[in-house]
């Protein structure tokens, strides 16, 4: 570990950063919100406050850590000298806030040395404040979560009881892949959810909320945290052929289910885009 880095110091800065930005993000949010600018395409969507909050915990960083490196979705991609990263999601689930669906949150992971030791997604519209360390478990509110849904009763979930969320990309001929691949997993699973963050959808696992997760296309700062959450929970979180997690594709979901959900996927060549 470099010198003065300590990860619980760490989290606990990023616990306050996202406080702040969740509260500036309800209080501050325009009657008249709109969309200042896309991206990827017309509807990968930006507003003025995923700016004002990326912008606010990127301050709020380096007052205290001058010498950190940062990646945020809405552009800070800054160099730093001490071995620490910051990766931002300044409101993972536009869309959602947006359209005032209170499933959005404030996503900042921190890597130490290129490994992710500290997370915490704040969802202020279901007052939850997820967090996890490395090596020291996942808690939502402070309290300890383990990645097992009430019904599972702590025993892996076959495919065909399994609650899966999922998410679709802003490309359309992405989404017209994405779409085939869930009209043949739907009659082989319980339900699908479809909740509009992949950090959101990453603690639902931590918390048993759903019992699995996949998508194609979710950012490093879309994952970074609510991974580690995942994981710290009990969770496995991956790629598929044993991969790591990336934009390829992303599962979660406890042992048992995880290997059935790859399996799946692996089976339908999910990792494409035709
Ligand atoms: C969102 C992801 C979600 C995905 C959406 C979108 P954003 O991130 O968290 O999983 O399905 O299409 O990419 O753009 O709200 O930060």
């Amino acid at each position: 570990m470099p010198e003065n880095v300590n990860p619980k110091d760490l989290l606990e800065l990023a616990v306050r950063l996202a406080d702040e930005a969740g509260r500036l993000l309800v209080q501050e949010r325009p009657r008249d919100l709109g969309i200042a600018d896309t991206k990827s395409s017309p509807t990968d969507i930006v507003t003025v406050m995923d700016q004002r909050s990326e912008k606010l915990i990127v301050e709020g960083i380096l007052a205290e850590r001058p010498d950190d490196a940062i990646l945020g979705e809405e552009g800070s991609d800054r160099q730093g000298t001490s071995g620490v990263r910051w990766v931002i999601d300044p409101i993972d689930g536009t869309v959602n806030y947006l359209y005032e669906i209170p499933l959005w949150g404030v996503s900042i992971g921190v890597e130490v040395d290129g490994v992710t030791v500290a997370g915490v997604v704040e969802i202020p519209m279901l007052r939850e404040t997820f967090t996890a360390l490395r090596g020291d478990g996942a808690y939502r509110n402070g309290e300890a979560i383990r990645a097992y849904s009430a019904q599972s009763e702590g025993k892996p979930v076959p495919l065909e009881r399994a609650l899966i969320a999922t998410g679709f990309g802003y490309a359309a001929q992405r989404r017209a892949v994405q779409g085939e691949i869930v009209a043949d997993l739907l009659p082989r699973v319980r339900d699908i959810r479809r909740g509009g963050s992949a950090a959101l959808d990453l603690c639902s696992v931590a918390c048993g909320r759903v019992d699995g997760y996949f998508e194609r296309g979710a950012k490093p700062w879309d994952l970074s945290a609510g991974a580690l959450i995942a994981q710290e929970a009990g969770a496995k979180v991956g790629g598929l052929h044993g991969a790591a997690a990336s934009d390829e594709m992303t599962v979660a979901a406890a042992e048992g289910l995880f290997e059935a959900l790859c399996g799946f996927l692996e089976g339908h060549d999910a990792a494409r885009d035709s």
